[in-house]
C-alpha cells in the first residue's frame, strides 16, 4: 500500500492546493516587496505592487528572475531575511561565472527536509530501512538535503558521501543498506562494479534507489534497476529553491510529483517568455510561495520540460513533470539542429552500451561536427574490424533517425572514459574554448 510523509497536503485535492498556494503567494509577494529592494526594483520596472497579486491567476504579472539576476545581485543582494537569521548557505556546482549563494532560515530548512522526506517515503523508505548518502556533503545540496529528509522518515541515515566505490560497497552489504542516494551517472558505475565482482541482483541488499542531480535516460534507468536489483526513482530540484525535492517520483516512475505546497510551476516559451499551456514543452519556472531567506519568485530554471496534471494511482494531487529533457543551456545548436543529450543517450543504451560516452562538438571547415565517443561493454569489445565497423554503421544510422543530422561514432575500449562520482560531464564543446 502507498505510504505518505505528509498525506493530508500530498493528497489534498486540487481546490484546496490552489487555494493554499494563492494564500502564501499573497504574503511571500508582500513579503519580497518589504524586504528584497531588488525584486522591488523589478516590480516597479514592470508596475506591479502587490496589491495586484490576489491569487495564483495573477502569477504572470510578476516579472522573472533569472540566473543573471542572481549574479547581479551576488550575494546577499537578494536575502529576504536579516543575514544573522540564516543558519547556513549552499552553493551551486556550477563552473562558469559566479557561483550561486543561497541561504537558509531554520523554517527554510525544515520545509526542505519535509521535500525530501517524502520523496524518501514514496520510494517506499521508512524506519525500517537503512539509507545510505552517496551524494556529496558540502556546498552541494545533495547530501545535506537527503541525509535531513532520511533524518526525519527515521532511517537509519549512512552519510557517507560521494566517491570510494569499495567503502560504498562495503557499507551497503555490511549494514545491508535498502535504499542508496546519489547521481545517475555514480548509480550507474556502481552497478558495473558490482557486475564486475560477480555479484547478482539478489546478493545486493537495496531496494530502491533516489537519484536525480542530472538528466538521465528511461534506458539508463533500466540499466541500474536490472543490474542492482532495485526500483530507481527520480529526484529533482536546484539550489536556488533548496535543493533536491522539488519533485520527486512515486511508484508509477513516469514523471514527478512536485511540492506544489511550497512551489508553483509554470512553462514558458524560453524566447518569448509567454506561458505555455499545460503538456507543452518549454521552460520550467518556479515561484517558491515559503522560502524565508532566498525568496525565488517566477525563477528561470533553464530545464526543458513537460507539466501534466492527471490521476496518479499512487494517489498524490500534485502535477508532475516529465523528466527533464536538459538544460536550455546543455542543448546543443549542431549545424542548425537542436540536440540534447538525453537524446543520445537513449540511442546508446538502445544499442546495449552503457552510459558511459561523450559528446565532442567542433568546428571544422565552418561545419559543425558532433562526435559520439563511447566505451564498448566487454561483451562487446573485440579486435575483429568488420565487426567494429558494423556496429559504428548501426549507430551512425539509429543517430541519424533519432536527431535529423549525421554524426561521427568513436568506439572506445572499456573503461577509457573517467567515471563521475557527481555529475558526469557528457558534453565538450570545443567551439566555446
Ligand atoms: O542538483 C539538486 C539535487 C541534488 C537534485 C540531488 C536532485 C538530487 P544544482 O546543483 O543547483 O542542484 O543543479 C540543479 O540540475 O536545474 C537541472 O538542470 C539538474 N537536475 C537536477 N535534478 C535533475 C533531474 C541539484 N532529476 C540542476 N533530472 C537543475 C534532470 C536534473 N536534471
Amino acid at each position: 500500500m502507498e505510504q505518505y510523509f505528509q498525506k493530508e497536503i500530498e493528497c489534498a485535492s486540487y481546490e484546496d492546493i490552489r487555494k493554499m498556494q494563492s494564500e502564501k503567494l499573497v504574503k511571500q509577494v508582500q513579503h519580497v516587496w518589504d524586504n528584497v529592494p531588488y525584486y522591488r526594483k523589478k516590480m516597479e520596472e514592470k508596475g506591479v505592487t502587490p496589491d495586484d497579486i490576489k491569487s495564483v491567476d495573477d502569477l504572470y504579472k510578476l516579472p522573472f528572475l533569472s540566473k543573471k539576476d542572481l549574479r547581479d545581485a551576488y550575494p546577499t543582494g537578494l536575502l529576504g531575511v536579516p543575514q544573522k537569521d540564516c543558519v547556513r548557505i549552499h552553493s551551486t556546482s556550477g563552473t562558469t561565472g559566479k557561483r550561486v549563494i543561497a541561504f537558509y532560515t531554520q523554517h527554510d530548512i525544515d520545509l526542505w527536509e519535509d521535500c525530501c522526506a517524502r520523496a524518501i517515503v514514496a520510494a517506499g523508505g521508512s524506519s525500517d530501512d537503512v539509507c545510505q548518502i552517496a551524494y556529496g556533503f558540502g556546498l552541494f545540496t545533495g547530501g545535506a538535503g537527503l541525509n535531513g529528509g532520511s533524518h526525519k522518515v527515521g532511517c537509519l541515515t549512512v552519510p557517507i558521501s560521494s566517491g570510494n566505490t569499495e567503502r560504498q560497497m562495503m557499507f551497503i552489504q555490511d549494514l545491508q543498506a535498502t535504499i542508496l542516494c546519489c547521481t545517475p551517472s555514480y548509480a550507474a558505475y556502481l552497478s558495473e562494479k558490482y557486475k564486475e565482482e560477480g555479484y547478482s541482483p539478489e546478493d545486493i541488499p537495496l531496494k530502491a534507489g533516489i537519484f536525480g542531480a542530472e538528466a538521465w535516460s528511461e534506458e539508463m534507468r533500466h540499466e541500474i534497476e536490472t543490474t542492482l536489483g532495485i526500483k530507481a526513482f527520480d529526484i529533482y530540484g536546484l539550489t536556488e529553491l533548496s535543493g533536491p525535492g522539488v519533485a520527486f517520483e512515486c511508484c508509477e516512475q513516469n514523471g514527478m510529483h512536485i511540492n506544489e505546497d511550497h512551489f508553483i510551476a509554470e512553462i514558458i516559451d524560453p524566447d518569448t517568455e509567454e506561458v505555455l499551456p499545460e503538456g507543452s514543452q518549454g521552460e520550467l519556472v518556479f515561484t517558491a510561495v515559503d522560502k524565508e531567506a532566498f525568496p525565488m519568485l517566477r525563477y528561470r530554471t533553464r530545464d526543458i520540460c513537460k507539466l501534466t496534471r492527471g490521476k496518479c494511482s499512487c494517489g498524490r494531487t500534485f502535477i508532475k513533470m516529465a523528466k527533464p529533457m536538459g538544460r536550455s543551456d546543455d542543448m546543443l545548436i549542431v549545424r542548425g539542429v537542436n540536440v540534447f543529450p538525453s537524446q543520445i543517450e537513449t540511442v546508446l543504451l538502445n544499442n546495449g552500451y552503457a552510459a558511459n560516452y561523450q559528446i565532442v562538438v567542433d568546428r571544422e571547415n565552418n561545419t559543425d561536427s558532433l562526435d559520439v565517443q563511447v566505451e564498448m561493454t566487454p561483451e562487446m569489445f573485440t579486435d575483429n574490424v568488420g565487426e567494429i565497423e558494423e556496429r559504428q554503421k548501426k549507430l551512425v544510422e539509429d543517430m541519424k533517425s533519432m536527431l535529423g543530422i549525421k554524426v561521427r561514432i568513436s568506439l572506445l575500449a572499456p573503461k577509457s572514459i573517467a567515471r563521475s562520482e557527481g555529475k558526469a560531464v557528457r558534453v565538450i564543446d570545443k567551439r566555446k574554448i
